[in-house]
């Protein structure tokens, strides 16, 4: 039984079942994996992600979420004793800490919700795709959360994340300065590169933020940053509904949140800060992949005339998280 009576304008909660936690992945089926496994015809593989210590650390860039920090846990002296032969072996272990959205990396369906009114009876609740409530976390504000116990990362770990790769080149189409992309420029784009979707595939944004963030190496420049690259424009709303009719599975960018941040209020047409993260996250549980490196892929693409590729990115299965880093890899 689905846990809402009413659904948001736009979602397709319910669409794959009350229970479902995992969205649009369900398009991605044995049918679609075989087609992605056909653009494997060079043998040719390129590692999506940044070095994870990428972008280099800056409060004004990346907020609360840090770099991470390795450690060392503890040696194996406890297994170290006389043996009978000649070597003296070395080992070491290491721990980390993770901000699971620091760098290359998923966004759960758990990571974005809003205050919605559920049953219809007036009141509102912290609500996430498909009707999961904040019941099904524990506050961030908790010691250990926020710990999604519904729609956490594990869910899209378990898909196996490899279909057909479809990369749109917004660089190439309009430069490497920032441009809000609404669905005019988005088309336009697709059409030049003679770019066609179907449904389950995985769209890929690259914008030459990530190649930006890798020249910069730790020395990053956030003025430069924010001038770099182009940004969906969730105020589109025609953008919205072609992301949501053309039914792919996941959006993924180079740059750092697929849409833009509308931090000084110059958009027209929406009060929400993230109405792309509302769509994609919120209503139509369409993964978003950020932070990724897409900048070697779309040169060998578009030198090879190709935009297609097989995809493999399955995040770390790592149970009640809203995020995870990931090791993204191409194959063409
Ligand atoms: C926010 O910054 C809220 O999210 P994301 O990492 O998905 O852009």
């Amino acid at each position: 039984m689905n846990r809402w009576r009413n659904r948001p304008d736009g979602s397709n909660w319910g669409d794959f079942g009350p229970s479902d936690q995992v969205g649009k992945m369900n398009l991605v089926t044995p049918e679609r994996r075989r087609a992605a496994a056909a653009e494997i015809r060079e043998g040719i593989a390129f590692c999506l992600s940044l070095p994870l210590e990428y972008p280099g650390y800056s409060e004004r860039l990346s907020g609360t979420r840090k770099p991470p920090q390795l450690f060392a846990p503890g040696s194996y002296n406890s297994l170290s004793g006389p043996r009978n032969h000649d070597y003296s072996e070395v080992i070491c272990d290491d721990g980390v800490v993770l901000c699971t959205q620091y760098s290359t990396q998923w966004d759960a369906l758990s990571h974005y919700g809003r205050l919605f009114d559920l049953a219809g009876d007036g009141r509102e609740q912290k609500t996430y795709y498909n009707g999961f409530t904040a019941d099904d976390f524990i506050q961030p504000d908790q010691d250990g959360g926020p710990i999604a116990l519904s729609l956490g990362i594990q869910n899209l770990a378990t898909t196996c994340v490899q279909g057909r790769g479809v990369m749109v080149d917004l660089a190439t189409a309009f430069g490497s300065g920032r441009r809000w992309v609404g669905y005019e420029d988005f088309m336009s784009a697709m059409d030049c590169q003679k770019v066609t979707v179907e449904p389950g595939d995985f769209l890929m944004i690259h914008t030459g933020f990530g190649h930006a963030v890798m020249e910069m190496g730790e020395a990053v420049d956030v003025d430069r940053l924010n001038g770099t690259g182009a940004v969906l424009d969730g105020a589109d709303e025609r953008l919205l509904r072609w992301i949501a009719d053309s039914d792919v599975a996941v959006i993924c960018s180079d740059n750092q949140a697929v849409e833009g941040f509308d931090v000084m209020g110059e958009r027209q047409g929406t009060e929400m800060l993230l109405p792309l993260h509302d769509l994609c996250l919120f209503k139509q549980g369409i993964h978003l992949g950020e932070l990724w490196y897409l900048s070697e892929l779309a040169q060998w693409l578009a030198e090879n005339r190709r935009n297609t590729f097989m995809l493999t990115a399955p995040p770390l299965r790592l149970t009640g998280a809203v995020g995870s880093p990931a090791t993204p890899v191409a194959t063409v």
